[in-house]
């Protein structure tokens, strides 16, 4: 019934995995043989090609997402993989993959995803690879991919019938390839079950705490309603937006201030229930919010740091902990009062993967809504959820107690991320130059008694293969704890997207409670004039602000 074809192709020289994989617009990928030669490129990249090997693959349901896996299979069979495990209708979380790639021993797999950009015929859409440990592919997997693509001459594909992708369960054969339809949520509903007390959080929900989920119309859905409402008895009336549509419903799957505003109005009014939170398109990110109160990424890092044992899984088990270079440094104080290693990496998760896989740290996070632990090699937004359920059914308090406890122990790392998006490209390239070029002149520098003490440019050697990346951001470090970041995103799809991140910190009771962008007023304006941002790209103020 299937027959195997080699198609002629020529390379498009725009493959080249950014942060996460592979992010263009969905008419990129509509392109003829866009999608094929850059599937080809990931077989070719490994050794010995996908022949005889077992993946993954699964999405988050964003539009492309079947027509993409239908291709896949196709591929994959006619170059002689042995089995796939396919999500049931294309679907499968980020962590899920991560997941199930672990539990199976599988070889690897592919996430079809653009994460939290807009989905839809004009959205965007993208390709993540995914090695052996779980993990996001390392830079050198990455490169190797971009080498390939950029020489591919051919590509295999099995000519046939679509494969059914409703059918859970149903084992089918192309050629030699099994392909087997597999439930998105069982695995991963199993794994939090044995990290997590949920007897605890099942109590305190039956008590009367009330919470809300929002997944923005993405992959998250299908999860939300298996393990907060049917395996911990919230109410089905928890659940926001749980049904996956190919489109987000028109939004942006990004949990944040701005784009998650419905979820962010309703806990900040007054029937605020006790806990919400949000997910992006893939289900790697979160957003904690507590009654009229909102949890930065970096004070929930520091949060589960601190508070690890409330979890079965986690008791007396914290080794190292590690944050992304941007993200605020609340964690660092929680290490050094644990003494226990805290490790400082590049933005983008696979820089987690050696450490977690050496041992040397058990839980790691970004500013940018993504946390995480050793379960898995991704960030995992469900499990954050989770973990902030299980630390308010062992403490019950309210989230906006939990927190300021944390500060009056430890201070308080203001922080903000301003990001100046879809800007010329060009224009966001002076901008990196023209700091790397004052560097030198801002080191020893003085701002009105903020001493610089460190002003580089980012880079990392990793401590466990030694393997280096540079370029990853402009550091200004002040004296007093406080610091501005400047990185260009690597995962944006139109122009260049300038993120500058803004830290400041006090110990002070009386300062806690202030006004983020207050607080940080000063700092904000110089790290505008320092960038000289708006004379370079006409920009006056941020798109988005966090
Ligand atoms: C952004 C975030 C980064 C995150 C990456 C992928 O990258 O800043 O922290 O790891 O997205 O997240 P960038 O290069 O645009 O700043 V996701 O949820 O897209 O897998
Ligand atoms: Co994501």
């Amino acid at each position: 019934m299937y027959e195997i074809k080699e198609i002629k192709t020529t390379p498009f020289d725009d493959q080249k995995p950014g942060t996460s994989g592979l992010r263009k617009p969905v008419t990129t990928f509509q392109q003829p043989h866009y999608l094929e030669n850059f599937i080809q490129s990931i077989f070719d990249s490994m050794d010995g090609g996908v022949k005889g090997k077992a993946l993954v693959v699964g999405g988050d349901g964003r539009f492309y997402n079947r027509r993409a896996i239908q291709v896949i299979i196709k591929m994959a069979a006619a170059n002689g993989a042995r089995l796939l495990k396919i999500g049931q209708n294309g679907l499968l979380s980020t962590p899920a993959v991560s997941h199930i790639i672990r539990k199976y021993r599988l070889y690897g797999g592919i996430i079809l995803s653009a994460s939290h950009n807009p989905g839809g015929p004009n959205g965007d859409f993208g390709v993540k690879y995914n090695i052996q440990n779980g993990g996001p592919a390392p830079e050198k997997v990455t490169a190797k991919i971009y080498q390939k693509s950029l020489e591919i001459r051919r590509y295999f594909i099995a000519k046939g019938p679509d494969i059914d992708l409703q059918a859970k369960g149903a084992e089918t054969k192309i050629l030699d390839t099994v392909i087997e339809i597999i439930d998105p949520v069982d695995d991963y509903a199993q794994l939090m079950e044995e990290l997590f007390d949920f007897d605890s959080i099942r109590d305190m929900i039956r008590s009367g705490f009330t919470m809300v989920y929002d997944a923005l119309h993405a992959v998250t859905g299908i999860y939300a309603r298996e393990i907060f409402v049917r395996r911990l008895g919230a109410p089905e009336k928890s659940l926001r937006n749980c049904d996956p549509l190919p489109d987000f419903g028109g939004g942006h799957p990004d949990p944040n201030l701005k784009y998650a505003a419905a979820l962010v109005r309703e806990m900040f009014s007054d029937k605020a229930p006790d806990f919400g939170a949000a997910s992006d398109g893939d289900g790697d990110r979160n957003m904690i919010l507590g009654r009229h109160f909102f949890v930065t990424p970096s004070d929930s890092l520091a949060i589960i740091a601190a508070n690890v044992s409330c979890a079965p899984g986690y008791r007396n088990r914290l080794r190292g902990v590690a944050r992304s270079m941007p993200t605020s440094r609340a964690v660092d104080h929680v290490a050094e009062d644990l003494g226990i290693p805290c490790f400082e990496t590049p933005t983008g998760w696979k820089f987690f993967g050696n450490l977690l896989d050496a041992g040397k740290i058990t839980i790691c996070g970004e500013e940018s809504f993504g946390t995480g632990s050793d379960h898995i090699r991704e960030k995992d937004g469900i499990w954050a959820v989770l973990f902030w359920l299980n630390m308010l059914a062992d403490k019950r308090i309210p989230v906006a107690r939990l927190v300021k406890k944390h500060w009056l122990k430890y201070g308080r790392n203001y922080y903000t991320r301003h990001d100046y998006e879809e800007v010329d490209s060009d224009a966001a390239h002076k901008v990196m130059k023209g700091l790397e070029d004052r560097l030198e002149s801002l080191r020893n520098a003085d701002f009105h008694g903020r001493k610089v003490v460190t002003a580089d440019n980012f880079c990392y050697q990793d401590p466990v293969d030694g393997s280096k990346s540079c370029n990853q951001g402009i550091r200004i470090i002040f004296g007093d704890g406080s610091r501005i970041i400047y990185r260009l995103s690597g995962t944006g799809t139109k122009g260049a997207t300038i993120r500058i991140y803004i830290e400041g910190y006090t110990s002070k009771k009386e300062l806690m409670e202030q006004d983020t962008q207050s607080f940080l007023s000063e700092l904000i304006r110089l790290s505008r004039t320092l960038s000289k941002i708006e004379e370079l790209t006409g920009r006056k103020e941020p798109s988005v602000i966090t």
